[in-house]
């Protein structure tokens, strides 16, 4: 299995993980860019947005929603968190296995660089 982040999902590369179900795993980002970094990831290998089908929708719509949950048990509801996919390399994408960033815990800044 060469995709990093379905190793992650496997267990075969460890990760702290804030919550998992049948269809999302959320774990930690290694390389936070905020005091809260969380990466949703859909268990099904979906390289990037572009390559989402039409039945990928309601697994989209559920990291969307695991975002929200995860930002209020995380504490950061109320004062405001950030959600980002990035697509493809210019937006920034270095894993190619769709993931939904919360970003959170501190003031953020718009445009993004
Ligand atoms: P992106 O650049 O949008 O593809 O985001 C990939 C993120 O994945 C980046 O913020 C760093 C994170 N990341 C890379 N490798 C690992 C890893 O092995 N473990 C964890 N927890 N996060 C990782």
């Amino acid at each position: 299995m060469s995709c990093l982040f379905c190793r992650i999902i496997a267990g075969d590369v460890p990760s702290r993980k804030a919550y998992e179900d049948d269809t999302l795993v959320a774990f930690h980002d290694v390389n936070p860019q905020a005091p809260v970094h969380v990466l949703i990831v859909p268990r099904k290998h979906i390289a990037t947005l572009n390559d989402l089908a039409p039945d990928d929708q309601p697994t989209v719509g559920a990291m969307v929603a695991r975002a929200a949950a995860l930002a209020k048990d995380l504490g950061i509801d109320a004062r405001g968190y950030r959600t980002v996919f990035n697509c493809n390399r210019e937006a920034g994408q270095s894993v190619f296995h769709i993931h939904l960033h919360l970003l959170g815990g501190r003031p953020m800044h718009w445009p993004p660089g």
